[in-house]
């Protein structure tokens, strides 16, 4: 079907105690990848992209891959812009059909990112489109910073009722303790699910967990096992996710993930089939494995057979 916005797939969610995938993709494969996945779970999906995703990959390739494959599966999609802090490319988004956008200002002092969100979702609401905005920061271990100011740097409840009341923004992504990319905690994972129960209670739109990869051990192993160098990599248990649905959480964003599982699938078979040199036979193998990896969240998450 026609792309939808964020809204049409989230406020269900939100009601209804599951989540919506935003998965990240930059090309061919991941897309193909995600939409086999949903098509076979029948389960609603967001395309996530990063400014340096359309970049890398342009415009209209991405609406156009995206737009085509959501019609020939039969699914809701939406596509929508992650992390958006570019003006240009926000109105590029807007411009080029995009049906979802966030605008990242949790980097800005809160008045400030109050007014990056007001004017992101004056721009998009005439269109029609969602916004996404997100209040906190997600510090991982990279970061180097300790547990206190980790504390300090997460959403404060009350702040986040009164961002969204002044804002008029959509959906929020929260900051609870996870972090982006494959290092997230260093001893035992841990998120502050009291907070998020808190933001929910005084915040009634969806909330976003982002930095929700598991770096799932099987997955991990694969990569390592042909050769990858990932000492240390560990991600969010499926345990913490199920707790996130609970108290509000309607999108988790998962990149990481995908990103692992491409990288195990080319090594193997370009370490186990060295007379392959058809990128169609490298590039299908890894599109399956991310597939595999997708139908596993949508499980998780609760949106599979919601379509
Ligand atoms: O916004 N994203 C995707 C981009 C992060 C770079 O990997 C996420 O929140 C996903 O985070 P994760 O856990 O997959 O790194
Ligand atoms: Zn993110």
């Amino acid at each position: 079907m026609a792309l939808v916005n964020n809204n049409d797939l989230m406020v269900p969610a939100r009601r209804d105690g599951y989540a919506v995938g935003g998965f990240n993709t930059s090309n061919l494969e991941i897309t193909a990848a995600i939409f086999q996945a949903a098509a076979e779970k029948r389960s609603p999906v967001i395309v996530a992209t990063s400014q340096s995703a359309i970049k890398y990959a342009g415009y209209d390739n991405i609406r156009a891959m995206v737009d085509n494959m959501s019609r020939e599966a039969d699914i809701p999609a939406s596509l929508h812009l992650d992390h958006g802090t570019d003006m240009e490319i926000i109105k590029g988004c807007i411009e080029h059909g995009w049906t979802s956008l966030m605008i990242d200002g949790s980097h800005f002092p809160f008045d400030e990112n109050i007014a990056a969100t007001k004017a992101v979702v004056d721009l998009a609401h005439p269109h029609g489109i969602s916004v996404e905005a997100e209040l906190g920061r997600l510090e991982g271990v990279e970061d180097e910073i300790s547990v206190d100011s980790k504390d300090a740097s997460m959403t404060d409840p009350e702040e986040a009722a009164q961002f969204v009341e002044r804002t008029g923004v959509d959906s929020l992504a929260v900051a609870i303790g996870t972090s982006h990319g494959a290092y997230k905690f260093k001893g035992e994972p841990r998120l502050d699910i009291e907070r998020l129960e808190k933001i929910a209670a005084l915040v009634s739109i969806p909330l976003v967990l982002h930095g929700a990869s598991a770096v799932p051990p099987e997955v991990l192993e694969l990569a390592q096992r042909y050769g990858a160098d990932l000492p240390g990599a560990k991600g969010v248990p499926a345990e913490s996710i199920r707790a996130s649905l609970k108290h509000g959480v309607a999108k988790v964003n998962i990149d990481t993930d995908l990103r692992l599982a491409f990288t195990g699938h080319v090594r193997q078979i370009l370490t186990e089939s060295p007379k392959v040199f058809d990128p169609r036979k490298i590039l299908a193998a890894a599109r399956d494995g991310m597939a595999e990896v997708i139908k596993a969240k949508m499980d998780l998450f609760g949106s599979a057979g919601r379509v």
